[in-house]
């Protein structure tokens, strides 16, 4: 049945649909779906790959490539337990009031409505009870939430540039980007329908300049048809090798609905905040 749903993949599921898609959230029901299926559910790339010739260099798109016993291992992390709380934490709007944090930190920024709280909800849907607000109306999200995952870490989720953002969106987070000690890693999300636009190039030159270390997020893949959605990662491979100096080379490509994506990209958020060492470690 599960199979049948995520075949029978729609753009705007409706309740039921969405309630057997997230069934998906978890590797347990991963294991019963096809080999085909569950490769394309946990690797997504491996369904694109299929219509490139040879001849493209596509290495990066499989830099990091975790075996299924590393996703449980990641999934765990984010799974609570009475001694492993995660929980939305506080939201704050200048750096002074940010709480001050030991553990390894990542952050989630992207234009508004690119899907920033939406596959925050679905890396956290093994915790039901986190409350992360996703919004019709572009811009919502106007403080940057702390969510805490027990010890392990803590993921912010940021107020979106471009419509709607918040007027003082860049004192808020280019001092975060610059000052933030703890920041392991920045998630760049790209609307994969979109593609790159002028204002995704704002959040690079900001990275770039506190050379601080980021990564691609190609978001709503189940709504871009496979064509374009290749040409956006052939285009954002090229543009990570010719253009910028502290972006990893892989674009990640995720659909926060049908959750393709979502396990692999929480390995590497375990990976990158030091919870999960990989037996081949990704270059
Ligand atoms: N089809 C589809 N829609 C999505 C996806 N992620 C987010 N959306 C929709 O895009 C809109 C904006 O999402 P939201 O997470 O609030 O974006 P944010 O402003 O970046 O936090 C909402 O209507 C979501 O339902 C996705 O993976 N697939
Ligand atoms: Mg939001």
């Amino acid at each position: 049945m599960v199979g049948r749903v995520l075949l029978g993949l729609c753009s705007v599921p409706g309740p039921r649909s969405v309630r057997r898609v997230q069934q998906l959230s978890s590797l347990r029901n991963a294991v019963l779906l096809s080999e085909r299926k569950r490769r394309s559910l946990l690797y997504p790339f491996s369904e694109l790959e299929t219509h490139l010739s040879r001849q493209v260099d596509q290495g990066c798109f499989r830099l990091f490539q975790p075996s299924m016993e590393e996703l449980f291992m990641a999934e765990k992390i984010f799974t609570p337990s009475p001694r492993h709380d995660i929980v939305y934490s506080s939201s704050a709007v200048h750096i002074e009031h940010m709480p001050q944090l030991a553990q390894p930190e990542v952050c989630f920024i992207g234009r508004s409505n690119v899907g920033k709280s939406s596959l925050i909800r679905a890396l956290f849907s093994l915790a039901p009870d986190v409350e992360v607000r996703v919004s019709k109306t572009p811009g919502h999200t106007k403080k940057l939430n702390f969510f805490t995952v027990g010890r392990a870490f803590t993921l912010v989720d940021m107020p979106g540039y471009g419509y709607r953002a918040p007027k003082d969106f860049v004192e808020m987070v280019e001092p975060y980007l610059q000052q933030r000690q703890n920041l392991v890693r920045t998630f760049l999300l790209v609307d994969g329908g979109a593609g790159l636009q002028k204002l995704d190039l704002v959040a690079v030159e900001m990275c770039e300049e506190f050379g601080i270390p980021y990564v691609f997020v190609v978001t709503k893949i189940d709504r871009t048809r496979q064509g374009p959605l290749l040409t956006l990662l052939l285009q954002l491979r090229d543009f990570i090798k010719d253009q910028t100096s502290t972006c990893y080379a892989q674009p990640f490509i995720v659909s926060s609905i049908q959750f393709s994506g979502v396990h692999l990209l929480r390995c590497f958020i375990a990976h990158v905040t030091r919870n999960l060492q990989l037996s081949s470690k990704p270059t």
